[in-house]
């Protein structure tokens, strides 16, 4: 048995938008995925997040499996247009009363409610007025979180802003393939900035009114290794960690945006978006850092024109810096299966942040095309393996000195993946689109061994 710290936290996670459905229920706004999604062309087979996972009327169901599980924590997001259908205002009396039984499920388990408050879904009223790249979007976040804080702290001890901000900004803005569906450079980096003053913002009110509880967010970090020793992919090295990872850590965990990016990104800089104490209000001391690991970028240069693989990737401004594949088994998303960059992100956080906060996986997972098999079971041994191997790089990152207190499974259910719609599945529970029945994979079972015992089993 691979042992992990006492009170070391195991949990699941998912997001409101990819689970919930019920989208025009008990007084919800529109998001931008909404719209998104019913745009023609823009998800798979134009599927949408209209029923999803059905976890609106099933999460008592879902609560269960995951007390079934063992699991001592779940990460959800709320969604932003259930509880403030116009982005502004009052909270929506259903969605409270949503949150409310869920919270009432997951406290009845014994289960710790983990909430994200942004996962992507912006009230569809403000990005008609602007989205992100405006400063008031930032204003109108920290006003939402004031209020579902003030509603909910009394019941949720652990709050995460964001979940990967990179995402909202640069998928969302950049090249477009997430809501709002934006290819606008500039104002992705304006996004960018006013997700992270939003961020801060957030976390200064919400610590004002309640500094016994913890407060963070959810970023999606990568490590970034040259394909080769050449100056040019060092150099793309040094561009893409900038634009995947330093863009955002560097601010949140030491206050400032790297001075070669900014310069790399050249009049698209969003300088007079930035205000003399934002810098300061991003750097809000933050209780626990969330990084969602999925795999490692390997990345060349030199090769300005020959790739389109920086814009596919959202790697903005990297026009000619393309990404490596070497030839490892990969995931349905066609995502590299590297565990041991688990290892090599953490410990390199731990390297360049001295003083780093408690760190959490709150996302690490993979998507395989599975089946249910005869038996009416799901045997997904390369889902187990993924796990089984990533968990054994978060203990060997414990051990060389990573602040890591808690890993969050992605995903609990099977469900909506943006813009692939429902035909990637992340679940470590199967879920029948047609019947909406739940069946724990053995990943599931897998999980519940390891959160039970809080140790990795021997390998057979
Ligand atoms: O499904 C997403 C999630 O919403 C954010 N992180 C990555 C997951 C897999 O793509």
């Amino acid at each position: 048995m691979t042992s992990f710290p006492t009170g070391f936290l195991w949990g699941t996670s998912t997001a409101a938008y990819q689970i919930e459905g019920a989208v025009s229920e008990d007084g919800r706004g529109p998001s931008i995925w909404d719209t998104f999604a019913h745009t023609p062309g823009k998800t798979v087979g134009g599927e949408t997040g209209d029923v999803a996972a059905d976890h609106y009327h099933r999460h008592a169901e879902d609560v269960a499996i995951m007390r079934d599980l063992g699991l001592g924590a779940y990460r959800f997001s709320m969604s932003w247009s259930r509880m403030q259908p116009a982005g502004t205002g009052p909270l929506n009396p259903g969605g409270v009363a949503f949150y409310d039984r869920l919270l009432d499920e997951l406290h009845a388990a014994g289960i710790r409610p983990w909430v994200t408050l942004y996962h992507w879904d912006l009230p569809q009223l403000l990005e008609d007025a602007g989205g992100w790249p405006e400063r008031d979007t930032a204003h109108r976040f920290a006003d939402y979180a004031a209020a579902v804080h003030a509603r909910f702290a009394d019941r949720i001890a652990d709050w995460l802003t964001l979940n990967e901000p990179w995402c909202s900004a640069f998928l969302g803005y950049f090249n477009g393939v997430h809501a709002p569906g934006r290819t606008e450079p500039a104002a992705s980096l304006r996004a960018m900035h006013h997700l992270l003053l939003g961020h801060g913002m957030a976390t200064a009110q919400m610590r004002a009114a309640r500094p016994d509880l913890r407060y963070g967010l959810s970023l999606n970090l990568y490590p970034v290794d040259p394909r080769s020793a050449s100056r040019q992919d060092a150099d793309a090295v040094r561009r893409i960690d900038g634009v995947s990872n330093r863009l955002f850590t560097d601010p949140v965990l030491a206050s400032t945006y790297p001075a070669d990016i900014a310069s790399d990104l050249g009049a698209d800089w969003p300088a007079d978006a930035i205000r003399a104490d934002d810098m300061a209000t991003i750097a809000v001391p933050i209780d626990m850092l969330g990084i969602n690991y999925y795999t490692r970028h390997v990345v060349f240069g030199g090769e300005a024109g020959t790739s389109t693989t920086a814009f596919d990737n959202g790697w903005i401004g990297c026009a000619g810096v393309g990404k490596a594949m070497r030839g490892y088994p990969v995931t349905s998303m066609g995502w590299e299966v590297d565990p041991a960059g688990l290892y090599d992100v953490l410990t390199r956080l731990k390297d360049r942040y001295p003083g780093l906060p408690p760190v959490y996986i709150t996302e690490n997972g993979a998507s395989f095309d599975d089946v249910v098999t005869d038996d009416g079971q799901v045997h997904d041994a390369a889902r187990v393996d993924y796990l089984d191997a990533h968990f054994r790089q978060a203990r060997r990152a414990i051990d060389a000195g990573v602040p890591l207190r808690g890993y969050f499974v992605w995903s609990l259910l099977d469900n909506f993946e943006w813009s692939f719609g429902t035909t990637r599945r992340f679940g470590v529970v199967h879920v029948d689109y047609s019947t909406q029945r739940r069946t724990v994979k053995d990943s599931g079972r897998f999980l519940r061994r390891v959160a039970t015992a809080n140790a990795i089993p021997d390998r057979q």
